[in-house]
């Protein structure tokens, strides 16, 4: 083993840290290979702690230690002890001391890019969740809040601009040419908030003002041949900050607030105080080089790393085991900014869809956990979909029950009592049901329990009685270290229509009834809990879990003409979006165990009439017309057949195009004569229709549709029409594919945020040797393991997307995987550790793959020198 702890940190161990560390003084001295680290600490004995422990242990790593005073006189060595982890001083004497650190470390050597690390030309920090032990010797866990004053000190032709938290308060220059700049954050925070970045790097500023009047500097640093991609990231900040001020009376708090763009990142971005440092890819966008979608995620993830500062930065966590206290939050509230800005139908239901694509997967696997984790070994290996997404939807369920302005009171009194603390998921579920007068002691098993509930509704309708009976039976399958689960408390959104499409209204006494008369709200609570709608004068047809209310698998039986006519007239944008999306599953379903049927009439109808109306939502328009994705269709199926389901989804695919051919050309046409400008959302929706309408022509393979393909590739105005049409090209027998990816390689080989969607492209075809294809790929001079956005452009995008070539019979596709892992392990175990996931999911393979998968799992763990992050992902996956 690389790192000799594999110990696992329980939650039900959690105490009071003994010491405290209010402030700390740090100077770093920066060179690419030996940065020298002096850190002045004010330590105290913690007053609320047990005071049994006599030593102070500090977190450490990687770190050469130089000198260590305890009020300014030299440790003796027989005083201190340091090992692979930690720094113990033994019995520190007084109750208040000041501790200084000198260490040294080398950031071009970190490639695992936590703690200072080198990224191009560069240096830059990632502290969460236990980088700044990488950087010095601390108590490098979230309940320590600290006020920090940091001096970077570099050279000055090298690094002009040197950055930390807070405000600058003072510069200079020194006489051997260096030059120096000092940051004081006034804010005490935790050590993984802490950043530095030095480089020679150019800005994009401009002002906000707050509510309150106070003029705030906004800078955005980037490498000077981006300067030009910042515009869409700062008018996305400028719009964060006001939202939050409208929405939730949140008002910026520092003078600056700035973000710089790096292209090494393990993830998106980084809510460090004052200073957010982000992957390349969330902040640089120019019309050519970025996609519409690349737009969305740039306004979302800025805005998730800006409404931090209240839910995360203000009020952090106690443990890490809190996590979701401040990412389900987070998450939840830049969905909303999203939603305010976009289409909210599309969000929810893009939303929806990675949660049950990813976030059940999780949840149905090996690795499943609990939104509040009991236990881990690597902290970096909680930052899931569970812990984000799902996080996300307690906090949407609790907004459900409590409706817009209750949330907005416990939200107020979170702010209240809880700012400048590190507190946990009961303490803010506490604001919730304080502000509102509600018990959500049951409900707290949201957090508690891993897996996904299954949920299950019956009706039985009775016309002599003119009564609708309806019955919800949950049930939760044991997962690693749960075998029994407790009822949930399951908010379920309802609507009746009748047989005309008209929505009923309902009585006064309906069960769940909400002021909307037209929609109850129920309150799942028990194992089976059955209701009555009385006076409904026909059989009516359910529409449930309207805007999926909560994150649960529905059981519900509705045939085909059931959910063919809630494609039609449900009110519900999420559930009619969701019934042509379950027609859809079911009649590809349906041709994967049997593919000699024909494709089922009601499908073609809905999607023929669907195209034929008037809509204003184009966007909307677009996700009614887009089929369920391949992954998605394996996660409904028992055992997954990934050819089956290939194929099956194809022929559907190809009779769409064939029977809408006409309103397919229409749309695709009227779009290109009326799409305006670049970037206004109507435009974009514009483009998304008539992308996916170009896509249903590909798939005819016919030499008018690949024309159609080449002549928008060839004269596209903007990346999001370029990389559509190149991906119809390349995923197709197309004659000028081997051309047009030449081509698109040639004009874009200096942008890397385009390179890497080359990549991608590539790595997702279903043409036959794709695998040797990507092989190739990952020889590359351009491929490179020590660049995530690389690794996850190839590697993932092959394995998660592409299931037909990664899960090939040969098991020729794990080996693959395997042999990218192994090396990736000794690069940078973070990635190594996502990039296995796919391999962790066997469960629901058929044996031969399942044992191949295993077999690639065992040989990584029997890998001597393998990392905590891999092995803890490996091991409980077996
Ligand atoms: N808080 C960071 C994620 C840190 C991941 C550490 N492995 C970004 C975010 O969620 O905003
Ligand atoms: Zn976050």
């Amino acid at each position: 083993m690389k790192e000799t702890s594999l110990q696992t940190i329980y939650l039900k161990d959690y105490q009071q840290p003994q010491f405290l560390i209010p402030s700390m003084v740090l100077k770093l001295e920066l060179d690419e290979n030996a940065t020298q680290v002096y850190s002045a600490m004010q330590v105290q004995r913690n007053p609320a702690g047990n005071n049994q422990a006599s030593n102070l242990v500090l977190h450490g790593e990687a770190l050469e230690l130089r000198a260590i005073r305890l009020n300014g006189k030299t440790l003796p060595e027989n005083s201190y002890q340091v090992t692979e982890h930690h720094l113990v001083i033994h019995n520190p004497p007084d109750d208040e001391f000041t501790l200084e650190i000198d260490t040294q470390i080398n950031p071009a050597e970190n490639t695992q890019l936590e703690g200072l690390y080198k990224s191009d030309d560069m240096l830059c920090s990632q502290c969460e969740a236990q980088g700044f032990r990488r950087i010095t010797y601390f108590l490098d866990q979230p309940d320590i809040m600290t006020r920090f004053t940091t001096t970077l000190v570099a050279d000055k032709t090298h690094y002009p601009i040197l950055l930390s938290n807070g405000n600058p308060v003072d510069r200079g220059v020194l006489n051997d040419g260096r030059h120096w700049v000092k940051w004081d954050d006034p804010f005490p925070k935790p050590s993984y908030l802490f950043a530095v970045v030095a480089g020679d790097l150019v800005c994009l500023e401009d002002t906000y003002t707050t509510a309150s009047g106070r003029v705030i500097k906004l800078e955005i640093y980037v490498e000077s041949q981006d300067l030009d991609k910042c515009d869409y990231a700062m008018r996305s900040l400028k719009a964060a900050m006001l939202w939050d001020e409208e929405n939730y009376g949140r008002e910026y708090d520092l003078d600056l607030y700035m973000i710089v763009a790096v292209s090494h990142f393990n993830m998106g971005a980084m809510e460090n105080k004052g200073l957010n440092i982000f992957n390349t890819q969330y902040v640089l966008a120019r019309p050519d080089t970025a996609t519409d979608s690349d737009y969305e995620h740039i306004e979302g993830v800025i805005g998730h790393e800006y409404f931090h500062n209240w839910t995360g930065n203000r009020i952090t966590c106690r443990d890490w085991f809190q996590l979701s206290l401040k990412e389900g939050l987070t998450v939840f509230r830049d969905q909303q900014f999203s939603a305010d800005q976009t289409s909210a139908a599309v969000k929810r239901i893009n939303d929806v869809t990675a949660l049950r694509t990813r976030q059940f997967a999780e949840d149905a696997g090996a690795l499943a956990h609990p939104v509040r984790p009991d236990s881990y070994i690597e902290i970096n290996n909680f930052y899931t979909s569970i812990v984000y997404e799902k996080g996300a939807e307690i906090v949407r369920m609790i907004h459900t029950m409590l409706g817009a302005n209750g949330f907005r009171s416990g939200m107020d009194l979170y702010f209240q009592r809880h700012d400048g603390q590190a507190v946990t998921t009961d303490d803010f579920v506490k604001c919730m049901e304080e502000a509102n007068q509600i018990d959500f002691t049951q409900f707290k098993r949201w957090y508690e329990q891993a897996g996904t509930p299954e949920l299950e509704l019956t009706t039985d309708y009775d016309p002599q009685r003119q009564q609708l009976n309806i019955e919800l039976t949950q049930n939760c399958s044991p997962t690693p270290g749960q075998p029994i689960k407790q009822p949930l408390h399951i908010p379920v959104r309802l609507a009746l229509f009748n047989q005309d499409g008209q929505i009923i209204k309902l009585n006064p006494d309906a069960p769940g009834k909400t002021d909307a008369a037209t929609e109850a709200l129920m309150h799942v609570i028990e194992e089976k809990n059955s209701l009555s709608f009385h006076s409904i004068k026909e059989k009516p047809v359910i529409s449930a879990l309207r805007g999926f209310s909560a994150p649960v698998r529905l059981k519900h039986q509705q045939g085909l003409d059931e959910l063919a006519f809630l494609a039609m007239h449900d009110t519900d944008s999420f559930n009619r979006w969701s019934a042509i999306n379950k027609l859809s599953c079911q009649v590809i379903l349906d041709l994967c165990k049997d593919s000699s049927l024909a494709v089922a009439p009601q499908l073609l109808t809905t999607y023929q009439s669907i195209v034929e109306q008037d809509w204003d939502d184009l966007a909307y328009l677009a996700m009614l017309l887009t089929l369920p994705s391949e992954q998605y269709l394996a996660s409904q199926m028992q055992v997954i057949d990934p050819e089956a389901i290939h194929n099956a989804r194809n022929v559907v695919r190809q009779q769409l195009a064939t029977v809408l051919h006409e309103n397919l050309v229409t749309h695709y046409q009227l779009a290109v004569q009326q799409e305006a400008d670049q970037i206004s959302r109507q435009s974009a929706a514009q483009r998304k229709l008539k992308n996916v309408c170009l896509g249903y022509l590909a798939s005819l393979q016919t030499d008018e549709s690949f024309a159609l393909c080449y002549q928008q590739f060839d004269q596209a105005g903007n990346m999001t029409d370029e990389l559509a049409a190149l991906t119809t090209i390349a995923h197709h027998p197309h004659p000028k594919r081997i051309h047009c990816l030449k081509r698109f390689y040639q004009k874009w080989q200096s942008e890397p945020l385009v390179i890497d969607k080359w990549f991608s492209m590539q790595a997702t075809s279903p043409l036959a040797n794709t695998l040797e294809r990507v092989d190739g790929l990952s020889r590359h001079a351009d491929f490179d393991l020590r660049n995530p956005n690389r690794v996850r452009s190839l590697i993932s995008a092959f394995s998660v997307n592409n299931p037909v070539h990664f899960h090939q019979i040969n098991g020729a596709g794990y080996d693959f995987l395997y042999r990218q892992i192994q090396q990736l392990d000794e690069i940078n175990p973070q990635i190594a550790a996502r990039v296995v996931i796919p391999l962790t999911q066997w469960n629901k393979h058929a044996e031969q793959r399942q044992q191949q998968m295993k077999k690639t799992l065992q040989a990584l763990v029997s890998k001597s020198d393998i990392s905590r992050d891999l092995y803890e992902i490996v091991s409980k996956s077996l």
